[in-house]
């Protein structure tokens, strides 16, 4: 995949262009990616990139000219690029969006600075807009990261078998279990025994329960929204007759009006 970013701070990607999984994903051809500094597609003596709102009112809004010269230079790069605005007005990431994402053949992101970016460029030359969630940044360059970070871990041939996205949290639509590595005993806690047991099938089992379990406890609407295998439905129904037989003993005990507590 071809991936161009268009900002006035190209720096802020070195770094994440030269770490981990993103860096190994360019080494390995599956991935290029491109740094378009906009401030160069200015005209005028001081390269200016931003100019006052028409109507008055706080902050500056990034000039449409030189932003249309850079997605134009950028689109002549990639072959049918999908050009992505990062805004809080945009649709929110989630991975689901992500895999979207990552089955184009390029994408374009714009990272806009001060109070946005012309509302015509928003018009005319995006095809989409994308938040990274509900809070104000100061530019879109981190938002961009994220997404272009959680998208390039989706393409095909970037994750060895060992890291594959399948084991994800979310992939499967539910929080992962926890994981325990050496020693076996840190501060007084022990690694939970099914996981020394060498029981495949156990600790499947176990993991996908606890999975469930922190789901259920921590994000009950991931659960809502997504159909429920036969095995995992057993799992719920499991606890769900456990937690009625609890209630009902509960409710059998009369409060004692001997105890001397309330
Ligand atoms: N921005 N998700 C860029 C964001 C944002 C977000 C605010 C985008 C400032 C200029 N982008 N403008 N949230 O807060 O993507």
């Amino acid at each position: 995949m071809q991936i161009a970013v268009l900002t006035i701070f190209p720096n802020m990607f070195d770094l994440f262009w030269d770490h981990g999984i993103v860096r190994r994903a360019i080494a390995g051809g599956q991935v290029r990616s491109e740094t378009f500094d906009i401030r160069a597609f200015t005209e005028d003596r001081h390269h200016v990139t931003d100019d006052r709102p028409y109507g008055g009112g706080c902050g500056m809004v990034m000039k449409p000219e030189p932003l249309a010269r850079a997605i134009t230079a950028a689109k002549a790069h990639i072959e049918g690029a999908v050009t992505v605005l990062m805004s809080p007005q945009g649709d929110k990431l989630s991975q689901q969006t992500a895999e979207g994402l990552a089955r184009q053949r390029g994408l374009i992101f714009i990272c806009g600075r001060y109070e946005g970016v012309d509302a015509r460029i928003a018009r005319c030359h995006v095809d989409y807009e994308l938040s990274i969630g509900d809070y104000v940044l100061s530019g879109g360059e981190l938002a961009a990261m994220v997404a272009m970070d959680a998208v390039i871990r989706l393409l095909p041939g970037v994750l060895g078998g060992a890291e594959s996205a399948a084991c994800d949290s979310f992939s499967n639509g539910l929080l992962e279990h926890g994981h325990y590595t050496r020693p076996r005993e840190f501060e007084g806690r022990a690694v939970p025994e099914v996981l020394l047991s060498g029981d495949h099938q156990a600790i499947a089992h176990w993991r996908q329960r606890m999975s469930l379990g922190e789901t259920f406890l921590r994000r009950p609407d991931l659960l809502e929204q997504r159909p429920l295998d036969d095995r995992e439905r057993t799992i719920l129904q499991e606890w769900s007759q456990a937690l009625e037989r609890i209630l009902k003993h509960q409710s059998a005990h009369r409060p004692d009006p001997l105890s001397g507590r309330q």
